[in-house]
């Protein structure tokens, strides 16, 4: 199985958060893509995975999904802070523009650089720094490397079922949305590669989101078209707290292509399996071609920001339902924040796959 890098991806690397008013190491570090690549290296005999730095692609694909002026945001916000004085560990917004305020909706209201950063970010979770541009670009490289990788090896006879690629990247992108980013997120990795793939084969898409948390930004990318389908399974009622409900299953052309199972905190590997078994269905039923799954392995039980029960046998099993669907997979990293099982569980849901 080939899994695509970059080592552009550690140089977004922000020091702090702060969780429940406490200030804490950032979660979502450089280090989740070391171990996770050591932990496939030291495996890469018996399961064949081969590794690749990603190729850059441009910024068309990019902007397929993203508004301009947002990634002209992200490309320059930096060095805009830093102009104005600015602190060299970099930006994070002060307020964000609500509904009853006057400059809600309008861009005027957003001149300066700390301004913008309310404009274009809706929580505290992305920090901008210097190298925060290049790693999201290079994240969204590796993804774009990876489904190129996967477009072309899908006609290839492969035996042993299904072929996969694994874009092992990181900022995550989930939650951004064409013009927004936050939880960690600055550029939708698995939306741009849904929609190149689409432009470029005409075929049909699935996402599959099992990180713990909704995927707003993929949902709201697609909320009205037929293809892709959005599929998530995550935690209820928890971040980002303003979507994934049940009753968000699309709108116009896309009614019916989004589909949300909430689960309860209380959720354990049967729990997961059975609702995993019965969203399986449905992808199967949408004839996908090619499946995306926004792989995120904080639905772990230890994991440090969110609920779930899971233990890291389940990952194997997930694997091998993801392989039943029998679709050329791309596997885009996205959450999982638990250091010491990052890789084991990554890990179980490709061995699944492979085996
Ligand atoms: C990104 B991904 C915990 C605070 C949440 C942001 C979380 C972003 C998750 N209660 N802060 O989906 O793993
Ligand atoms: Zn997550």
């Amino acid at each position: 199985m080939k899994v695509i890098y970059s080592e552009e991806c550690a140089k977004h690397a922000p020091k702090y958060e702060i969780l429940s008013g406490n200030l804490v190491d950032y979660f979502e570090s450089p280090v989740r893509i070391e171990i996770i690549k050591s932990h496939l290296q030291s495996f890469s005999s018996s399961h064949n995975y081969t590794f690749h730095e990603s190729t850059d692609y441009g910024i068309d694909a990019i902007l397929a999904v993203h508004d301009s002026d947002f990634v002209q945001y992200l490309k320059t916000a930096y060095d805009e802070w830093c102009q104005e004085g600015g602190d060299k560990n970099g930006i994070l917004p002060e307020a964000f523009p609500h509904k009853n305020m006057p400059s809600f909706g309008r861009n005027s209201g957003a001149a300066t650089a700390i301004a913008k950063a309310g404009h274009y970010c809706y929580d505290l979770s992305c920090c901008i720094m210097g190298g925060t541009w290049l790693a999201a670009y290079a994240s969204a490289q590796v993804t774009i490397s990876a489904a190129k990788a996967l477009m072309e090896d899908c006609s290839l006879p492969n035996e042993n079922g299904p072929i996969g690629v694994f874009a092992l990247c990181r900022p995550p992108g989930h939650h951004a949305t064409n013009n927004l980013c936050g939880g960690y997120c600055f550029l939708n990795n698995v939306a741009i590669v849904a929609r190149l793939i689409i432009s470029a084969t005409s075929k049909k898409v699935a996402i599959l989101d099992i990180d713990y948390h909704h995927g707003n930004g993929t949902q709201a990318i697609f909320y009205s078209t037929s293809n892709p389908i959005y599929v998530s399974l995550h935690g209820h009622p928890d971040y980002p707290w303003f979507s994934g409900h049940a009753s968000e299953t699309g709108e116009g052309e896309g009614e019916g292509y989004t589909v949300n199972v909430p689960l309860t905190t209380e959720t354990d590997d049967k729990k997961y399996l059975e609702a995993l078994r019965s969203v399986i269905q449905k992808i199967i039923a949408y004839e996908a071609d090619f499946l995306v799954v926004s792989l995120g392995v904080d639905t772990f039980m230890h994991d440090p920001i969110a609920g779930f029960n899971m233990t890291s046998g389940v990952y194997i099993e997930i694997g091998k339902h993801i392989k039943s669907i029998g679709k050329p997979t791309l596997f885009v990293l996205e959450g999982g924040y638990h250091l010491e099982t990052i890789g084991i569980n990554v890990g179980n849901i490709l061995e699944g796959f492979n085996s």
